[in-house]
């Protein structure tokens, strides 16, 4: 059933760094009529709440408010970024053991149904959302990570940089496990149609270093994190675009985290390719022909997470 045009109610659960800047995102992008903002810590989702709701007089219309797990129940949309952050030093992997924990317990309150769609941005979020459908028994359009939007932006930013064009006309997507075994597509990067490496010829600009950008993209999160500690204003847009095409039931294609089942031979896990998502959630991942090392590379990255759910025990 589509997202009813009516139920632009979100609920934000964790309402620490990413949670609160994705409600600023929400509030000031005027797509959300109620935002509702949970976490354990109650005064915290208070505060933010009160801070948020004082903005009134400059945004469209919108109520405010700390909310329970209760009040994700009716929400159109339910944004998880509860749970632990990465510290210096630490893979989102590290984070899997606390965040599933935090995860299960949260799903178990909040009892929805396939009228909610659930988006999860906390880490290892490829697992954690394989966990969230297994959990919640929901039907697999309806629960997504968001992935890998935010390293596809990162890849786009790098590229339009280069090249000297805004990012708009850069598309470039990084595909699979939003972590360390993610893949950056060269094979279908393009500018104005145009494969990278023609553009900078076109352009007169040096050709790219691959293996420079790739790094750059893959260690943004741990590059900014040994700087300030966590990153958060990036992902907090990337899941309001996701939330925008939701509710505007765009088509748009994204490459959001989600169940794959038999694409390149892989199956048992959640991961990022691009999909369309529109009102009903993410739609069906497009299977792009990849080059052979980008379509081993992606297997690999399945790889990498099967073994992580498999210490689950779902
Ligand atoms: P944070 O600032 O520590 O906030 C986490 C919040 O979760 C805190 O306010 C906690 O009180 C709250 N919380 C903890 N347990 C519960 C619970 N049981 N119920 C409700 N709330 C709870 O962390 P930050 O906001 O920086 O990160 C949150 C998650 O997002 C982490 O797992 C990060 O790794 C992840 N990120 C994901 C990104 C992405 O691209 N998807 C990007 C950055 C961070």
């Amino acid at each position: 059933m589509a997202l009813s045009i009516k139920n632009r109610k979100i609920a934000v659960v964790g309402v620490g760094a990413v949670g609160a800047s994705t409600a600023f995102a929400l509030a000031v992008s005027g797509l959300a009529t109620e935002l509702a903002l949970v976490d354990v810590h109650k005064a915290k989702a208070e505060g933010e709440a009160m801070d948020l709701a004082h903005a009134a007089a400059f945004i469209k219309p919108i109520q405010i408010y700390a909310g329970n797990f209760e009040d994700c129940r009716d929400a159109g949309i339910i944004i998880f970024t509860a749970g632990a952050g990465q510290k210096p030093g630490e893979t989102r992997m590290d984070l899997l053991k606390t965040n599933y924990r935090i995860l299960k317990d949260c799903l178990t309150q909040m009892a929805l149904t396939d009228e909610n769609i659930l988006i999860i941005a906390s880490n290892p979020l490829d697992v954690l959302t394989y966990a969230a459908l297994k959990a919640t028994g929901l039907s697999p359009e309806r629960v997504f990570g968001s992935g890998t939007v935010l390293d596809s932006s990162r890849f786009r930013h790098i590229l339009s940089e280069h090249c000297g064009v805004a990012p708009r006309n850069v598309h470039a997507t990084v595909v699979g496990e939003h972590g360390d075994s993610e893949v950056m597509l060269w094979s279908l990067a393009d500018i104005a149609g145009t494969r990278i490496d023609h553009f900078c010829e076109l352009v007169g600009v040096p050709p790219i270093k691959r293996e420079e950008v790739d790094k750059q993209v893959r260690n943004a999160g741990y590059e900014i994190i040994s700087r300030k500690g966590a990153t958060y204003y990036a992902v907090s847009l990337a899941i309001k675009r996701i939330c925008e095409s939701v509710i505007r039931d765009e088509n748009t294609i994204l490459s959001v985290s989600g169940l794959v089942d038999g694409h390149y031979g892989i199956d048992g896990c959640c991961l990022s390719l691009p999909s369309i998502v529109n009102s009903r959630g993410r739609g069906y991942p497009l299977e792009l022909p990849l080059a052979a090392e980008e379509e081993a590379a992606l297997r690999r990255s399945a790889e990498v997470l099967r073994k992580a759910i498999a210490s689950l025990n779902l």
